[in-house]
């Protein structure tokens, strides 16, 4: 079996390995580096915006001065790259690649050509937005949100080609994803190792794969909203013009009944790479593994049923308000029983307090304060006065920079040693860590209060309006600008690192953490076809520190 499984494993030439790959790990590293690459953008972005918001008309040194239409543009196409081209494509696509067939234990996705046509649209995607931003009238700043009738009017938005390829941009990443998506359900369905159950499945493939279902369920509805949205923009039709018999409200029901959702496809991910670490580094069983799992799923199902939190002040009758109010005050006891089921693993362990393992525990701090905020904005009361206001921006940070950064740092130093075979620098990793979460809180903590002060989002120049130009919030949006700028230069300390260990790093060998899944077994880095002969699965992911054996930990694909 492992003979012929092999065969068709003869190494690809340089280009058809690299440029034309079938591999599910280069595949996973396009992916990575593509999403990096799109992480510097969106965060050179935001620095551009908040030098404005700090400095309102200086010259942004690297940048130059920003006119209001820039700042609009600058705003959308961060938050829009930020989600759907760093979010997405690092914690599920390229985790998801690279971690499902080998923690499964087979050699590779089952269908590899999807598998690299789902990346090849997606950076045809990528490059279609930021073609999007030097065209005439440059990029979309309609928000991300792309509300009708600004987006769907040239007269408008004044950006008629760079709101078309936005949206063209968005759709054809959600194509990329919908390929991906499948081809991760049927891999985790039909190719696991002999003898893994579903209850030996690792927490973060179960996450990945509900996450690409909730994805295939949410995203449809939406799909069919951009053709519209285009044919409103290109050809004149009236799907959301109410002159013409259309309902802009209509859009934000396709969005929103997509984009909370959303939320949940990237942070089920990245709860599953926490809860990976949080075992390995605590040297314990994770604490209630069909707990979490159920749990994942009732918040996956309730997650369709609380959209219209977001529109609690487009004009829905109130009705209706109070029942998305409830749904989403509902929907915080999973999340919130999810991470009491994390401290559960980590009480009595041995804790080591590694760099994967820094991250793993500063994601479930700092996106508790997202989901605490949260609960003042699903009050659709409450939500009245917040709604808008950088109330809104530093709760949704709270829980999207956990995802996107604090997962993906989580998972890259955890895995780095899987990926290209040797160690990262640990003291690096811990100033890129410190440098990263104090900053983080010094620019959003800061957030909350300027909000509740009535300042709203997506505002060029606050010096327009009297009672928000006073010098008191002008300091704090000069202090939360000046840490960004601090967390942006501690940044390259992790760049350094893994430029730095990827040549000189210390060797990993195989398994460095003493970790009991899969892609332990492999060679690091796994070859084309992952393991020399494949494995057979013997019991759960994280029997860690069981009683009367000598090591502390027991590899699932060691014979009892
Ligand atoms: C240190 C990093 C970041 C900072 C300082 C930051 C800051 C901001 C600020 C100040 C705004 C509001 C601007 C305005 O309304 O005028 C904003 C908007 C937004 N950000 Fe971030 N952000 C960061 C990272 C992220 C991440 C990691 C994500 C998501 C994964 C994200 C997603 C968004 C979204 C969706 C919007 C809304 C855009 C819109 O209104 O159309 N940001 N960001
Ligand atoms: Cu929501």
């Amino acid at each position: 079996m492992s003979e012929a499984a092999h065969d068709h494993h003869e190494e690809p030439g340089f280009i058809s390995k690299y440029f034309f790959p079938l591999d599910h790990k280069i595949i996973a590293m396009q992916y990575l580096f593509t999403g990096m690459a799109m992480a510097v953008i969106g965060g050179f972005f935001v620095y551009v915006f908040r030098m404005q918001l700090a400095f309102p008309g200086a010259s942004v040194p690297g940048f130059g001065v920003v006119s209001p239409a820039e700042y609009n543009s600058l705003v959308t196409n961060h938050g829009t790259i930020m989600i759907f081209w760093v979010a997405m494509p690092v914690l599920i696509a390229a985790f998801g690649n690279f971690l499902i067939p080998l923690m499964l234990g087979c050699d590779d996705m089952v269908f590899p050509r999807i598998n690299r046509l789902s990346y090849q649209i997606f950076l045809l995607s990528s490059l279609v937005l930021i073609a999007s931003f030097f065209v005439e009238g440059g990029g979309f700043g309609g928000a991300w949100t792309a509300y009708p009738p600004l987006s769907a009017q040239s007269q408008y938005n004044l950006t008629p080609l760079g709101s078309t390829l936005w949206v063209v941009a968005v759709g054809l990443e959600f194509i990329a994803f919908l390929l991906g998506g499948i081809n991760f359900i049927v891999t985790t369905m039909n190719s696991r190792a002999p003898g893994m159950k579903f209850s030996d499945i690792p927490m973060v493939v179960w996450m990945i794969i509900i996450a690409s279902i909730l994805f295939l369920a949410s995203v449809g509805p939406l799909l069919a909203g951009a053709v519209m949205l285009i044919f409103d923009q290109t050809v004149g039709t009236g799907f959301f013009n109410p002159d013409m018999g259309g309902d802009p409200v209509l859009w934000q029901h396709l969005f929103w009944f997509f984009g909370h959702p959303e939320v949940y496809v990237v942070l089920l991910p990245a709860m599953g790479i926490v809860a990976e670490i949080i075992s390995v580094f605590s040297r314990k069983k994770l604490f209630g593994y069909k707990t979490i799992l159920y749990t994942a799923i009732a918040t996956g199902v309730l997650s369709f049923t609380v959209w219209a939190h977001h529109q609690f002040v487009s004009g829905i009758d109130p009705r209706m308000a109070n029942v998305f109010t409830v749904t989403t005050l509902l929907i915080s006891v999973p999340i919130a029983e999810m991470v009491f089921v994390y401290i559960a693993t980590l009480f009595g362990g041995s804790i080591t307090f590694t760099t994967p393992m820094l991250w793993a525990l500063s994601f479930i701090a700092e996106f508790l304060i997202g989901g605490v905020t949260g609960i003042f904005l699903g009050a659709s009361g409450a939500d009245i006065y917040l709604h808008d206001t950088y109330f809104v921006i530093a709760h949704f940070h709270y829980t999207f920079f956990p995802i996107a950064f604090i997962g993906s740092f989580a998972g890259i130093t955890y895995w780095f040693p899987k990926m290209f075979g040797r160690m990262l620098d640990e003291t690096l990793g811990k100033i890129h860590f410190w440098g990263t979460v104090i900053s983080l809180n010094c620019i959003f903590i800061p957030l909350f209060f300027i909000g509740v002060a009535g300042q709203h989002r997506r505002i060029y120049n606050f010096q327009h309006f009297p009672e928000l130009a006073t010098p008191d919030l002008q300091n704090i949006r000069v202090f939360a600008t000046t840490a960004l700028v601090v967390m942006i230069l501690f940044q390259f300390v992790f760049f350094a690192n893994i430029i730095k260990s990827w040549l000189f790093g210390e060797k990993a060998g195989k398994n460095p953490w003493n970790a009991n899944t899969l892609e332990w077994v492999a060679a690091s880095p796994p070859p084309h076809g992952n393991f020399p002969e494949m494995p057979t699965c013997y019991r759960g992911p994280y029997e860690y520190s069981v009683e009367g054996r000598e090591s502390d930990f027991w590899p699932q694909n060691e014979p009892a």
